[in-house]
């Protein structure tokens, strides 16, 4: 294992970056699920099956009473650093789109806190792993702090996965991403899952037309996967070049 980065799968019970809880909010807590466990059923992002582990809230587990508040979760303390990179993959399902996930890094850790958030999504994201990434600059211990701010949900289900903490390695400029390093930019094929989660339940996310489309039109081509090609790997249809240095 590299000693210089830290890798959240929540696999295993040593995997999981040990998440204690800051606040909590009637019945909602912070756990390691299986995506067959909760109430909506998804595939993790690490392994993609049901079987695979996460990290979130199951809002559907609060005895249908509507869930009003924040509950927060920090990570384990990590050392001052000048520049640790942190990235991680979120689903959100079913919620409100005034309710929300929060990201703060906690850089204060023995005084109360202004949990102004470093970064928030709100609402209802469809079927799919985003990823988001954050530098750390701190002169202090810190700790990665996630929140979930509910508004009266009665179900929903806000998962993290695969948190990468590379320490004392910034992450790369904001750039744009034209696919000649040998990194993907974090854009990622959206592969078939191991177990069936039927098409029905997958386009059930959602009852607005125009999203039912677009999801439509990606489901019918995740049989295919996406990757990164020279002109050199093409098959029977290839650009003769790329665009960027014009070559093969
Ligand atoms: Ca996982």
């Amino acid at each position: 294992m590299d000693l210089n980065i830290l890798d959240c799968t929540f696999e295993h019970p040593d995997q999981r970056c040990k998440f204690d809880t800051l606040t909590t909010i009637q019945n909602i807590k912070w756990n390691t699920y299986t995506g067959s466990s909760t109430s909506i059923k998804i595939a993790d992002h690490t392994i993609k099956t049901l079987g695979g582990k996460f990290f979130g809230i199951d809002i559907g587990t609060g005895g249908g009473k509507p869930v009003v508040g924040e509950t927060r979760v920090a990570s384990e303390q990590f050392n001052a650093t000048k520049g640790t990179c942190v990235t991680f993959w979120y689903q959100i399902r079913g919620i409100k789109q005034e309710e929300m996930l929060t990201l703060f890094i906690r850089r204060d850790i023995d005084h109360k806190d202004n949990y102004r958030p470093d970064w928030i999504v709100t609402g209802e994201q469809g079927p799919f792993w985003y990823s988001h990434r954050i530098n750390v600059v701190s002169d202090k211990k810190w700790q990665i702090v996630f929140g979930a701010v509910l508004k009266g949900s009665v179900s929903g289900l806000i998962a993290i996965d695969d948190i990468r903490v590379e320490f004392n390695k910034p992450c790369p400029q904001p750039r744009r991403c034209d696919f000649e390093r040998e990194d993907t930019c974090l854009w990622e094929s959206i592969g078939p899952t191991k177990n069936e989660i039927s098409r029905d339940q997958r386009l059930g996310w959602s009852k607005k037309p125009i999203g039912m489309n677009v999801i439509n039109n990606i489901l019918q081509n995740t049989e295919l996967s996406w990757t990164v090609h020279s002109p050199w790997h093409g098959a029977v249809y290839k650009p003769m070049s790329d665009h960027t240095i014009g070559k093969n």
